[in-house]
């Protein structure tokens, strides 16, 4: 099963990731993880990445898409995967069907996850990681609404998206994104 996990920055797709892919029994591909090991590692690419996530931009897309499609050839994702954190606008969307199509694997579904901007901003402020300021969130929340929400739309009209509300206890939000994949598996 290929799920896509989407949402704004706070809304808890590494949170329910990490207790869906454990459920589901499939890898978790969080590219937002993948670009802070490479900053973390002092390699190519985490130095091109690193000033664009400190200002809340998004990475350019050569860059993400190389590091997915590195991993798509891994045998250990032929049974599917969850992405964490991708795509992140209609660029990157298009070219994920066409790396999944190539492998005659289609997306299964995309999971939205909802919360108010108010609500991201207290959650990103109590966490505290670098790209957690101020400015730098609500950045992020000016290029989720521009670049990543249409991503939504894209998917709307694939009949693929389900969105659920990302508020109330990690617990609960869990009990909704369990109910969304069942929906899906049971049809
Ligand atoms: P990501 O690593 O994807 O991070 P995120 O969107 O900020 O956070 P997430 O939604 O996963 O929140 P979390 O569960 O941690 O991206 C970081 C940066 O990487 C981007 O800004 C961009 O620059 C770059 N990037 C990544 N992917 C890219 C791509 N495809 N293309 C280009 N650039 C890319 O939760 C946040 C906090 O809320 C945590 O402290 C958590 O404990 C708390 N929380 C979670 N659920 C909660 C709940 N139900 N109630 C209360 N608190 C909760």
């Amino acid at each position: 099963m290929f799920i896509v996990f989407i949402g704004p920055p706070g809304a808890g797709k590494g949170t329910q990731a990490e207790r869906l892919v454990e459920q589901l029994k499939i890898p978790h591909l969080s590219t937002g993880e993948l670009l802070r090991a490479a900053i973390e590692d002092g390699s190519d690419l985490g130095r091109q990445a690193q000033s664009f996530m400190d200002g809340g931009q998004l990475v350019p897309d050569s860059l993400v898409l190389n590091l997915i499609s590195e991993r798509l050839d891994n045998p250990e994702l032929s049974a599917g995967c969850l992405f964490d954190g991708f795509p992140r606008n209609v660029q990157q969307a298009g070219l994920l069907d066409q790396l999944l199509d190539h492998r005659n694997r289609p997306l299964d579904m995309v999971l939205e996850l909802q919360v108010e901007d108010e609500e991201l901003t207290r959650r990103l402020l109590a966490r505290q990681r670098p790209d957690d300021t101020p400015d730098t969130i609500a950045e992020r929340l000016r290029v989720y609404a521009n670049q990543t929400a249409p991503v939504l739309e894209y998917y709307a009209r694939q009949g693929k998206l389900s969105s659920i509300d990302g508020n109330g206890s990690p617990e609960d939000v869990f009990a909704r994104a369990q109910e969304a994949v069942r929906q899906l598996t049971s049809s």
